[in-house]
Formats: C-alpha cells, sequence, structure tokens
C-alpha cells in the first residue's frame, strides 16, 4: 500500500476490525455526512484499488465502514503457509491454531510469521553477504555459500516464541497483535553457530553486545529508518545452540521467515532472531536499534497491578523466555463418547528445560502427572503426553501447567504489564464427554 499513510504497525485488517469508520476516512478520506465514502482521495483509492487487484468503478456507492468482502475473504494469502490465522496485513503476522502445532517439529508450512516491516521483495541466496563489523578484530563478508564452506553446518531443532504470544488474554487490554497461543514453532534449522562466526572474526575484548540488521524496509518507506534491529549480550550470542540458519526442515527458510539467512537465538524473544540477516556489528554499550528502546520488548522490573501505568525507567529488556506448553492434541471443542481421552503437546522453558508436565480434568483440584520427553537438543521443546478419565458424561477443561528445572510453574493468572509480554499463564481447552 503506497501512496496512502497508515499508522505503523497498523494494516487494513486492524484498522478495519477497530474501527471501521475511522478506517475508511484514513484510507478514503473523510465523508463530509460521515454515512458514505467521500470523493475518494486519489491516494486512498489507488491503495484501496491495490489491494484489491482491481479498480473500483463504483466506488462512490460503498457504503462506508466495512471491509470489502474481497479482503474479508481472503484466507490463506501467504505462499508456503497453511491453516494460520492473519492478525495483520500490513505489517504481516499470522499465528498457528494450537491443534496444528502437534508435531514435535513445526513444518514450515505451520510456523507462525511476525514482520515488523516490508520484507525484501524476491532476496537472491546467491547474492546474499552478511557482514561482520564492530568490535571485531577483522571484519568478515559471508556469502552463503562461505558459511557452508568454512563453519560447521550443524541440524537443530530450535524453538521462537514472540514475547508477545498471549497477548489477546490481558486486560486491560495491550496494544499490538492480538496472538492468542501460536505465536510459536519449533522448526528444524540448519545452518552454522553464530558462536564459531564471531570468533572467526576475532571478538575484541570491549564487545558487550550484538547489534542485528536484515533486510526488511520500515513501514513508512524511509530508507534511514529500520523496522527492527535487536541485539544480546554477548554471553548469550556464544551460546552454542544459536545459529546462522540457511535452511528450514531441510529445505529453504520460507520468505516470510527469513529467507535466505536468518538468525536462531531460541529461549530469547522471538525478535532476538533477525530475519533476512545482513550485518551483526559488535558493540560496546547495550544495543539502541529500533525496538531495543523505550518499553519494547520489556517488562516492569517489578509487578505491577493490572493497568498501572509505569515510569519508562522502571523497564528492563527481557532475556529468557519463561516457562510454558500447549495442549496441541486434542483440538479445543472436542465431543467424544470415550470415558478415557489421549491429551498431548509440548513444553518449553526459555534458557531453562522443563522438568515435570501436570495435567487436570477437573478444574485444578488434582492434577496427574504427564509423561515427559527431553528435549531432541538444547532448546528445542519438550513432548508430554498423558490419558485422563472422565467420571460421567459432561463438560469438562483439560488444563496443563509445566514446571522447569528451577521449580518455576506456569500461573493460572496473567502476571500483566503495559505492553502485554510473557504470558504463559496454563492452557486449558474444552471437552464435551456424552
Ligand atoms: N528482520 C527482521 N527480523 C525479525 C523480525 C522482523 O520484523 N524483521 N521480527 C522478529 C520477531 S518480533 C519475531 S517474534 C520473529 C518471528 O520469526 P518468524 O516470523 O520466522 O516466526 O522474528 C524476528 N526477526
Ligand atoms: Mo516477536
Amino acid at each position: 500500500m503506497t501512496g496512502t499513510k497508515l499508522p505503523s504497525e497498523r494494516g487494513l485488517f486492524e484498522l478495519y476490525e477497530h474501527d471501521a469508520e475511522e478506517a475508511d476516512a484514513q484510507i478514503f478520506g473523510r465523508a463530509p455526512n460521515h454515512d458514505r465514502r467521500g470523493f475518494l482521495k486519489g491516494a486512498g483509492l489507488a491503495a484501496m484499488s491495490a489491494a484489491l487487484g482491481a479498480t473500483i468503478p463504483f466506488h462512490r456507492n460503498m457504503p462506508a465502514g466495512f471491509v470489502p468482502a474481497a479482503l474479508a475473504e481472503e484466507s490463506d494469502p501467504i505462499p508456503g503457509k497453511e491453516g494460520l490465522t492473519i492478525l495483520n496485513d500490513r505489517p504481516l503476522n499470522a499465528e498457528t491454531p494450537a491443534y496444528l502445532l502437534n508435531d514435535a517439529i513445526t513444518p514450515t508450512s505451520r510456523h507462525f510469521v511476525r514482520n515488523n516491516g516490508v520484507p525484501p521483495e524476491s532476496p537472491n541466496a546467491q547474492d546474499w553477504a552478511l557482514t561482520i563489523d564492530g568490535l571485531v578484530e577483522k571484519p568478515l563478508k559471508l556469502s552463503i555459500t562461505d558459511l557452508q564452506k568454512q563453519f560447521d553446518v550443524v541440524d537443530l531443532a530450535l524453538q521462537i516464541e514472540c514475547a508477545g504470544n498471549g497477548r489477546a488474554a490481558f486486560d486491560p487490554p495491550a496494544r499490538g497483535n492480538q496472538w492468542t497461543y501460536g505465536a510459536i514453532g519449533c522448526a528444524k534449522w540448519r545452518g552454522v553457530r553464530l558462536a564459531d562466526v564471531l570468533k572467526a572474526a576475532g571478538i575484541k575484548p570491549n564487545a558487550i553486545y550484538t547489534a542485528n540488521e536484515g533486510a526488511d524496509t520500515h513501514l513508512s518507506g524511509q530508507a534511514d529508518k529500520k523496522p527492527i534491529s535487536r541485539g544480546v549480550p554477548m554471553e548469550k550470542a556464544l551460546d552454542p545452540s544459536n545459529l546462522i540458519a540457511f535452511a528450514q526442515n531441510d529445505a529453504d527458510i520460507n520468505p516470510m521467515n527469513g529467507a535466505p539467512l536468518r538468525l536462531v537465538v531460541p529461549g530469547w524473544p522471538g525478535s532476538c532472531s533477525q530475519k533476512w540477516l545482513t550485518r551483526i556489528w559488535l558493540r560496546d554499550v547495550v544495543h539502541d536499534g529500533a525496538k531495543m528502546t523505550g518499553t519494547s520488548y520489556r517488562v516492569p522490573r517489578d509487578p505491577v497491578a493490572p493497568g498501572e501505568k509505569v515510569p519508562k525507567d522502571d523497564f528492563v529488556i527481557i532475556q529468557s523466555m519463561p516457562v510454558k506448553s500447549l495442549i496441541t492434541l486434542p483440538r479445543t471443542g472436542l465431543k467424544t463418547a470415550s470415558r478415557t481421552l489421549d491429551v498431548g503437546g509440548h513444553a518449553w522453558a526459555g534458557d531453562r528445560k522443563v522438568k515435570a508436565m501436570h495435567v487436570s480434568s477437573d478444574f485444578g483440584a488434582t492434577w496427574i502427572e504427564a509423561k515427559l520427553d527431553d528435549p531432541v537438543n538444547a532448546f528445542a521443546w519438550q513432548q508430554w503426553k498423558a490419558t485422563v478419565a472422565f467420571p460421567k458424561p459432561g463438560y469438562y477443561e483439560i488444563w496443563a501447567r509445566a514446571t522447569d528445572d528451577k521449580d518455576v510453574t506456569q500461573p493460572f493468572a496473567i502476571a500483566w504489564n503495559p505492553k502485554g509480554y510473557l504470558n504463559n499463564s496454563m492452557h486449558r481447552i474444552a471437552v464435551t464427554v456424552s
């Protein structure tokens, strides 16, 4: 959508969902009597036509305040993705319903998408170059072939979770993508170790933080603005589980998941895993790139009451993600005639391991321990399963909660924070037994 001014971080879907009249005014220009679209401003009409892929001959008759049907019905518009729920179109954000995340390795078609800007158009793997510079002895410029030839290539199952996953449950609500449960995936990533590449460049002793850059562009179209540029402290950067990845599930990375080259920094907010990776520079300060400062990916240092205003200085950068789990089998809403039910899913705990998994079918009064697998490698989510029994027909909920190796357990209630991050309250599904 060029030529029309949308507020950043809000696409047509979000605009129309929240206030269709206002969205109309912004897209088409304000109508004097508010019940008709105004004389379509050239730019607004062009933008809507571009979104629809056609001119709109009767645009003056379009009633105000509804999503054009062609946009509303668009269900699977992301190439290579299937079954995802679109939360926003600009930037593109889509999550995966829990029951579609049942595989131990998330298929590429079901890996969520979280974009902050406009992805690069047809990026070319042959010409791709990654620069390592800043506080290094020897700056490097590496092609993907250089990476493959000069460093060990490894395959790891690594989970990436958006820090805002679960935001939809916040009350009072937090602005931003209203993720429910599905901004999480654990794909098999192939690449070289970030630590190996940084060491090859020679890390200077005063380097304390990475600063990552990608090839996507800012929603405003301004070349001097970056959609997102985050980094991690050196200690996290040197963890051998971090990858500079060039393959996802034994194939090319999906274009929306960062093809042809991305970082995977598991266990920390997904935003640390820069997509369309072009540069890593080492700095002697905490990186202050786009979405590193202010309240982005930060939470209050101490717990706050829901709705409380928190001074900016009281926010700290999110590091490890908290312990969490999902019920991916069965799908919520199941109706069954059986008195027993197999349930299962995954559990993960940021930098930690999950130690135990429990399931309740009586609203938390009693819990049974689920069978929990070890991760296939560090930072892979862990599979769990259990069989629950129902004493008689009726409505039941299955609740699931994970406990990490420091004995931290998922809460029932949300620890509210202003930006709606880190909701790790337990997942529950509904089951009716006839
Ligand atoms: N270049 C770039 N990298 C990015 C982003 C982005 O917008 N641009 N989004 C980040 C965020 S907020 C998340 S949660 C993950 C999501 O990865 P995915 O889209 O492959 O699921 O990518 C991260 N890397
Ligand atoms: Mo994210």
